[in-house]
């Protein structure tokens, strides 16, 4: 079972997320467990601080390495191999590929700041890989340490039902995905493709592709430069970029 142990000053704001839903019934499965740890318990003396002001001056407060080192030589005591991870706009851009990577691991140990962030220290000695989750400041990492978790679970084993298997998903293959239909066949005057109502598997199965090379295309052309594309794919594109020429003539 993978665990995933969440170091936080807010400890509140993971119980919801992470109990509902597909990640709640994978918790109940035993398929992944998380654990969640206030950091002040770590701190000490009567007002139990984990933070402090900036040397050299300037605003806001940081937080102090001391408790974070002893909480995470407590985690690391009974989970040995797992990683820990800190959440920061410095970090490397987290996707669908580090998903799947950190999900090989046996545990993560989340370390969510808060404030202006950490004291340089707590980086050097005490984390092993840094995350972002996109260029934009958050108020803490609690919500990136979720949405991470989130990723990181839909590639476990068993997390997800084989009808939303990962495989089928946007970026397992590059690309994103193409359009779904369901009942009403005409909503508001628009109508569901032709094809789709066809029972042509072969035909569907080549619409649907060709929707999601249209797709990226249009709204993510950089993710055809790494995209997994066959022979099919790049005569689709091709076509495609033609017939994109034809109309701006
Ligand atoms: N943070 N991706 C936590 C972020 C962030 C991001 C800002 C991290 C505040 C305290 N983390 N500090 N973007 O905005 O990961």
């Amino acid at each position: 079972m993978m665990t995933f142990d969440v170091l936080t000053l807010f400890p509140g704001m993971f119980s919801s997320p992470l109990q509902e839903s597909i990640l709640g019934r994978a918790s109940q499965q035993q398929l992944l467990q998380v654990r969640l740890h206030n950091l002040r318990d770590w701190a000490e003396g009567k007002h139990q601080t984990t933070d402090d002001t900036p040397y050299g001056g300037g605003d806001g407060m940081v937080m102090k390495p001391e408790p974070i080192a002893r909480a995470i030589a407590e985690l690391k005591a009974r989970a040995p191999r797992s990683k820990v991870l800190l959440m920061t706009p410095q970090g490397i851009p987290f996707s669908h590929q580090k998903a799947c990577n950190l999900a090989q691991e046996e545990g993560l140990i989340f370390l969510c700041g808060r404030y202006e962030g950490f004291d340089e220290r707590v980086r050097q000695a005490l984390v092993d890989e840094e995350y972002s989750i996109g260029d934009y400041v958050l108020t803490g990492g609690e919500l990136p340490a979720m949405v991470m978790i989130d990723a990181i679970s839909r590639f476990i084993p068993g997390v997800l039902g084989c009808s939303d298997s990962v495989e089928a998903d946007s970026f397992s293959d590059g690309l994103l995905e193409y359009p779904q239909y369901t009942r009403p066949a005409v909503f508001e005057g628009m109508a569901v493709p032709e094809v789709l109502l066809s029972g042509d598997h072969g035909k569907i199965a080549r619409w649907r592709r060709e929707q999601q090379l249209l797709r990226t295309c249009q709204k993510r052309p950089d993710l055809l430069e790494t995209a997994e594309l066959d022979n099919e794919d790049k005569k689709i594109l091709e076509q495609l970029q033609s017939k994109a020429l034809e109309s701006d003539k």
